[in-house]
């Protein structure tokens, strides 16, 4: 039975690779960070009892920026494959906390390849590095692929080319099977509330049934190639199966606006927008309801606006991957397309924004986050 470690497992993209590793017979093992709070949810539903026979899903405490930490989990689980998926992931939070993205991003990544090597598993153990389009920034090419030359744009994007480059090295220093993906935006009904795609469904499913008045965001300019997470960790493992380590770009091929994607929310929950105005004072006014998801809107409401607090000190504008290597090589492409993520996301929020407004409406107090 192969063994696959996963840092990040409790995020987006951890949660749906180890469902499907464990449905391709894998023992999966993954890095949990200590919290305050439980921080399992998006794992919980394939947690296994250890107690019970053959249990084939583990998770062990650990950081990335605990090296001793990270060599003792590689030592104990001696895996075959490892997925680093782990990382402070918001590039807006970045701004904030660069040291400590630098700190996860780029050296948490170093730390974990020298662990391998020092453990001298640099031959048995695979290695997968959740590399990303912010490499690109300030884009030099339309479409950008393997070859288009980086310029980041945010502490996080600087601190995964560190990471992107000490991949290839170790790669090519000690001939470990190490490679990148160089994932576009990728969604779910899973993805972080404070990610762009996210914060819209919740919002419009949160003033559909009358929950919250208006969502506010940045730049709705900014054009970015969403896929679906599911597709996406296909492709990682998908990678980690050649004979020879290469890096990939993973993407749809196809750009839409934030603005639109706000427009297909809302439409997907009956609520027709009209948006005026420029970038910086822009608004979103209900121009027709329809169906009954959205109870919470009248016609005339103004329920978006522009709010400069969300622009970046330095933005990417525009994103779009040309796949054309992962399909050549690969024959990876991605089944799911951003109206069906869209449809999916809306109506996943649309259950828990009514749930909650039942609760209201017959007296529970009922948190509903507006970030
Ligand atoms: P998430 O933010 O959903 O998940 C990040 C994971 O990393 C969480 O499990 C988080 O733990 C964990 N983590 C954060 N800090 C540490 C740390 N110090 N030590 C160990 N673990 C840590 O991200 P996604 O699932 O969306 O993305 C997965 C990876 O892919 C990330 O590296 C991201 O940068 C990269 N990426 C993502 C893209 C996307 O569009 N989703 C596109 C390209 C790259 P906790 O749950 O406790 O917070
Ligand atoms: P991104 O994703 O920065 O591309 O990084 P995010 O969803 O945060 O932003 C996408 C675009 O939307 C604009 N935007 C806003 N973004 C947020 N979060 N909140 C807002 O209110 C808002 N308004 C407009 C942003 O300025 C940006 O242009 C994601 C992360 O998953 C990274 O980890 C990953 O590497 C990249 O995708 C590829």
């Amino acid at each position: 039975m192969k063994k696959a470690l996963i840092t990040g497992v409790t995020g987006q993209d951890g949660s749906y690779l180890a469902e499907f590793l464990l449905e391709k017979g894998y023992e999966v093992h993954g890095i949990k960070r200590r919290a305050s709070l439980f921080n399992t949810a998006r794992v919980d539903h394939i947690y296994q009892d250890l107690h019970e026979d053959n249990p084939r899903f583990f998770l062990h405490y650990g950081d990335l920026t605990d090296s001793s930490n990270l060599t003792r989990i590689l030592k104990e689980v001696q895996p075959d494959e490892v997925y680093n998926l782990g990382a402070q992931s918001h590039v807006a939070v970045s701004f904030e906390c660069p040291e400590y993205t630098a700190d996860v991003d780029a050296m948490g990544t170093l730390r974990l390849l020298e662990a391998i090597r020092f453990l001298g598993l640099e031959k048995k153990t695979k290695f997968y590095q959740a590399s990303t389009s912010e490499l690109y920034g300030e884009v030099q090419e339309i479409p950008q692929t393997e070859t288009t030359p980086f310029h980041p744009r945010s502490p996080y994007a600087v601190a995964k080319m560190y990471a992107y480059w000490i991949v290839v090295n170790y790669r090519e220093s000690y001939g470990m099977h190490a490679c990148n993906g160089i994932l576009f935006n990728h969604e779910s009904p899973r993805r972080g509330e404070t990610f762009v795609t996210r914060k819209i469904t919740r919002a419009v499913a949160n003033i559909a049934q009358g929950l919250e008045q208006c969502l506010y965001l940045g730049n709705m300019d900014a054009l970015r190639d969403w896929g679906h997470a599911k597709d996406y960790v296909r492709m990682q493992w998908m990678m980690l199966q050649q004979d020879t380590a290469e890096d990939f770009v993973i993407a749809t091929g196809k750009q839409i606006s934030v603005r639109e994607f706000v427009r297909m929310s809302a439409a997907e929950a009956g609520i027709m927008l009209e948006f005026s105005g420029n970038g910086v004072e822009e608004i979103a006014t209900v121009v027709a309801v329809t169906g009954d998801n959205a109870p919470g809107v009248n016609v005339g409401d103004v329920i978006v606006k522009v709010d400069p607090r969300y622009f970046r000190p330095a933005e990417v504008e525009t994103l779009l991957g040309n796949p054309a290597k992962a399909k050549a090589k690969l024959g990876w492409t991605p089944e799911i397309t951003v109206e069906e993520m869209c449809a999916e996301m809306v109506q996943h929020d649309l259950s828990q924004a009514k749930q909650h407004a039942l609760l209201e409406k017959h007296g529970f107090n009922v948190a509903v986050a507006k970030e």
